[in-house]
């Protein structure tokens, strides 16, 4: 058998080296408990090589995602600096396995949140909304995992851009969204895909948080999950959403 700190250790080498891996559940199914305590781990890898915490990322918060992953629980991730992706910049493809980006709502946050909040309570703590892009790398092989997998291998989080941040007075309960790839829209939705509102997912970005005892800190950053299912990154792509009210963001994907 093997400990959760080399469970942590496994995940954490795959991410960093780009390498795909065996899922963990082959060999040693993880309670959703244990899963998180991997991630914790693993991110506690990252941040002792000097990666910063900014954030978390929600996960499976539309159907569209739980059916393209064939997993039907919200999960949530840790965002760090190393992750953040210059808006209208290269992402190289080096850095990754398999990457696949998705389009998203982002929050800052003005005021510390977590445990049980209402959906009121958890907009009077936010600063800001914008528009977002997630790349997912899930570390295994052939984007194939379980809830548990997918949880120590910090809920696929490996890179994301934000653009320009909105007053949270906009109501983004249903904005269209529309992601391009080379200028042909590929995935079209609403950002009421994500838990019926966006607001919801930071609602269980509260309380998840808080089970394993943080908090969403000012300043943080956190993105509410895919509202389309994702798509797969090639080079030579140039990726654009447009978000109804909270304009567009992009980048161009690079070797
Ligand atoms: C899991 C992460 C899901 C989202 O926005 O739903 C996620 C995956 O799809 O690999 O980031
Ligand atoms: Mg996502």
């Amino acid at each position: 058998m093997k400990t959760l700190a080399e469970l942590a250790e496994y995940v954490d080498e795959a991410a960093r080296t780009a390498t795909e891996i065996p899922q963990i559940s082959d060999t040693h199914p993880l309670s959703v408990e244990d899963a998180y305590a991997v991630q914790a781990l693993s991110m506690q890898r990252r941040y002792a090589r000097g990666e910063k915490r900014i954030g978390i990322k929600m996960g499976l918060t539309s159907r569209a995602k739980m059916i393209q992953v064939g997993v039907s629980d919200v999960t949530w991730g840790r965002l760090t600096d190393a992750m953040r992706e210059e808006e209208g910049g290269v992402v190289s493809m080096s850095r990754f396995v398999h990457p696949r980006v998705e389009p998203e709502i982002a929050f800052l946050m003005k005021k510390p949140l977590s445990g049980k909040v209402s959906a009121l309570e958890a907009m009077s703590a936010v600063e800001a909304v914008a528009p977002a892009l997630e790349i997912i790398d899930s570390r295994y092989k052939a984007f194939k995992f379980d809830v548990g997998d997918v949880i120590a291998d910090n809920s696929s989080s490996s890179g994301f851009v934000v653009g320009t941040w909105h007053s949270p007075e906009i109501d983004i309960s249903n904005l269209g969204m529309v992601l391009s790839i080379n200028g042909r829209p590929q995935e079209i939705g609403s950002s009421a895909a994500i838990l019926g509102n966006p607001v919801r997912s930071l609602v269980s970005a509260a309380r998840m948080v808080a089970s394993a005892g943080e908090e969403l800190k000012p300043g943080d950053i956190v993105l509410a999950g895919g509202a389309t299912a994702a798509i797969p990154m090639e080079a030579g792509q140039s990726v654009l959403l447009e978000v109804e009210n909270l304009g567009q963001i992009g980048f161009n994907i690079g070797d």
